[in-house]
């Protein structure tokens, strides 16, 4: 008899310029999961429009990421990759969750702060509602674990308090359609978020304080999963740095955020850890040690660049991946949304 293997989700924008911090954050862990976890992965095209999106770029984008799950080495056979508007139950349940979570939860949401900045009147109220979208996409397959970030720890925290609330509200329907699943009886799997990996929040090559981002204005601040080998090289010459030479321990690297995170890169692509990455460094100047950093970084992400642009010469391939793995993401969530409704006393 096979093992249940427990349900992974997770998804990325497409927003362009997909980067080294996506990739390691995120990317790298999704292709761990696929050996003993059933994964369904997801180019979430309804959260990219929060913040406004040329048309056109954002079906370039979509099938962009889709050839990034797929160069990376997500098995869309075995596993599920699809483009979130297509499965109609993710827009549906987030309607249901928006009135399940409340409005003090979401004012305290920091990415929203942070993408809003002052102009908070003038951002869509679908910045805003993101993260019940993001519950959402979550609660409508029952996943239990979800790899993200760093940066999307607190929206997971709030993916398991709308979850928990309706297993509250709802617990004597449940109880009476006899639809409970988790062990106290709830409907909805409170999901764990998997934060780890490599490279958790990898840092802007200009300024190791702020995270890696696609938003960024500076080109120069990211290494994007389409740079050649020239650009990558440049970009991480041009990488901000201080004079000292790198420290012998990790510890040494406190107080240095530009330097922890080209360490922290060098680790993560070489599979490695940092002490191994300051045995070999420690005591040598960026002169020496940014020309390695380039030559490791082009090596890995070379081939994936390749295979991207391969399967980006065959669009048909891509959206009848896309298509496919949106049927058998429907599979899963319309049983379950259809139980949502009972629970919620929709006649159907
Ligand atoms: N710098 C990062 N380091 C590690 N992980 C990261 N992720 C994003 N940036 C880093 C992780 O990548 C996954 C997909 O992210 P997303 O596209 O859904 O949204 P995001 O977090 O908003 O990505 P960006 O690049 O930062 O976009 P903008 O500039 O629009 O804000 C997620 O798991 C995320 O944690």
């Amino acid at each position: 008899m096979s093992k249940h293997k427990p349900r992974v989700f997770s998804g990325v924008q497409p927003t362009g310029n997909l980067h080294l911090g996506n990739y390691l954050g995120a990317i790298v862990r999704f292709v761990d999961l696929q050996e003993d976890h059933d994964c369904i992965y997801c180019v979430v095209d309804m959260h990219a429009i929060t913040v406004w999106q040329d048309p056109k770029e954002l079906m370039k984008s979509t099938r962009e990421v889709t050839a990034a799950f797929l160069a990376a080495g997500i098995d869309a056979e075995k596993h599920i990759v699809f483009n979130q508007s297509r499965v109609s139950q993710h827009a549906e349940l987030a309607w249901v969750l928006n009135c399940t979570a409340r409005i003090g939860w979401l004012n305290r949401m920091t990415q929203f702060k942070e993408k809003a900045g002052k102009n908070r009147e003038k951002a869509s109220v679908g910045l805003y509602d993101y993260p019940v979208l993001m519950a959402a996409d979550i609660l409508a397959y029952h996943a239990e674990r979800v790899p993200v970030g760093e940066d999307q720890k607190q929206h997971l925290e709030l993916t398991r308090d709308i979850a928990q609330k309706f297993n509250n509200d709802y617990a004597e329907r449940i109880a009476e359609l006899g639809l409970g699943r988790t062990e106290d009886g709830g409907f909805f799997p409170l999901p764990e978020p998997l934060i780890q990996g490599p490279a958790t929040r990898v840092m802007s090559l200009r300024d190791g304080t702020k995270k890696m981002s696609k938003s960024d204005p500076s080109d120069y601040s990211r290494i994007n999963l389409s740079d050649d080998a020239d650009a990558i090289a440049k970009k991480i010459r041009k990488a901000k740095t201080d004079p000292e030479p790198l420290p012998e321990t990790v510890e040494g690297l406190e107080g240095r955020p530009e330097a922890a995170n080209l360490v922290g890169i060098y680790a993560a692509m070489a599979g490695v850890s940092k002490e191994d990455v300051l045995k070999d460094f420690g005591g040598k100047g960026f002169a020496e040690f940014k020309p390695a950093l380039a030559e490791l970084v082009v090596e890995k992400l070379a081939p994936i660049n390749a295979e991207m642009k391969r399967l980006l010469d065959d669009v048909g391939y891509i959206d009848s991946v896309l298509k496919n793995g949106a049927e058998r993401a429907r599979a899963i969530a319309e049983p379950i949304h259809a139980d949502v409704k009972k629970i919620v006393g929709f006649l159907d």
